[in-house]
């Protein structure tokens, strides 16, 4: 995704801090791996050159060298304060983000994400201005979830009844990836949101569209979500099976359920689903895999069952 100037070792970087943490990290790397080499290659040039080469050869006493217990005491004491400092800054401004930073709203859930900015739009996948400190203040509907950007060097836990934050400043137009990085059950590995960097200018267009939900008509309100919502990560609208069954010619329907009872797929039942999808379970389809949406405002969950009615 997005410019991949990544190397072997380390993703693409995109942020502020990125150059700063991946100076850290290859020093850490290349100074360990100096250390082992001198390490490893002494023993090993040391046990052949006084070896035991003979029944009576026996061990010489070892003459103490001043220079050579300080210098093992004092560069690893230099390196070690070099890492800490180092790294303690990098903390700290990883910690605390600037005053000015714009302000999103982040609520993980299983399985997704959904960003609320200042103006009332919603999103599934995080939008960001590029060029601006972007502060993250997150919560979690559910389990411990966790936000991770690699292209922007970022990572924090999102925690149920208690706020974290991170806070990032793009330095890259471009699309990256967005994890969760805590493990959170069946479908933890499909919890991925794209973070689309724009341009300030393309930035405003996209808030002002997303915000205008209001004012659409339902069908598309509910298009919108369905996209949004990650609904189509499961279900498809053009009559393939993924995760879930597929939505087109759904309404009206006769279903199966595990349960033996075959039911009509009217209104209530499309509601009934999106609510509490435990309720009633497909047949042939996993039970508890479909995560609740009851969340969603009266006018979503109308959104959505009115955008289902359509798909012939
Ligand atoms: C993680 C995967 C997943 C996501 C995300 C998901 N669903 Fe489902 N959905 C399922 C599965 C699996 C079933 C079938 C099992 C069941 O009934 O719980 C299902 C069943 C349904 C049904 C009944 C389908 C039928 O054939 O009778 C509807 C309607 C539905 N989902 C709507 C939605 C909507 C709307 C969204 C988004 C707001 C959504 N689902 C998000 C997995 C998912
Ligand atoms: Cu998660």
């Amino acid at each position: 995704m997005g410019n991949s100037n990544g190397t072997v070792w380390l993703p693409e970087g995109a942020s502020t801090v990125a150059s700063e943490i991946d100076w850290l990290f290859y020093f850490v790397t290349w100074t360990s791996l100096a250390i082992m080499l001198l390490v490893v290659g002494g023993l090993i040039y040391l046990a052949y050159t006084y070896r035991r080469r003979s029944a009576d050869d026996a061990p010489q006493p070892i003459k103490e060298s001043k220079l050579l217990e300080i210098s093992w005491v004092v560069i690893p004491t230099i390196l070690v304060l070099l890492v800490f400092t180092w790294g303690f800054q990098g903390y700290l401004k990883l910690t605390v983000a600037p005053p000015n930073a714009y302000e999103i709203q982040a609520t993980a859930f299983s399985w997704g994400w959904s960003f609320d900015y200042p103006n009332g739009a919603s999103s599934n996948n995080l939008h960001v201005p590029v060029d601006r400190p972007v502060k993250v203040n997150m919560s979690s509907e559910d389990v411990l979830h966790s936000l991770f950007i690699p292209a922007f060097r970022v990572k924090q836990d999102v925690l149920p009844d208690r706020y974290s934050s991170v806070w990032f400043e793009a330095t890259r137009e471009g699309e990256y990836h967005l994890f969760c990085s805590e493990y959170c059950g069946t479908q933890h590995a499909e919890m991925i949101a794209t973070v689309h960097v724009h341009s300030q200018t393309d930035f405003n267009e996209w808030l002002a569209d997303a915000a205008m939900d209001e004012d659409i008509p339902l069908p598309e309100l509910g298009e919108r979500l369905f996209g949004q919502q990650g609904c189509q990560q499961c279900h498809s609208i053009d009559g393939t099976s993924g995760i879930g069954p597929t939505m087109q010619g759904l309404y009206m329907n006769d279903r199966l359920l595990q349960s033996g009872e075959t039911v009509t797929a009217d209104e209530n039942y499309l509601r009934q689903m999106i609510i509490e999808p435990t309720a009633q379970v497909v047949e042939g389809y996993p039970a508890g895999v479909m995560p609740s949406y009851a969340r969603l405002s009266e006018r979503e969950i109308n959104a959505l069952v009115a955008y289902i009615k359509e798909l012939e």
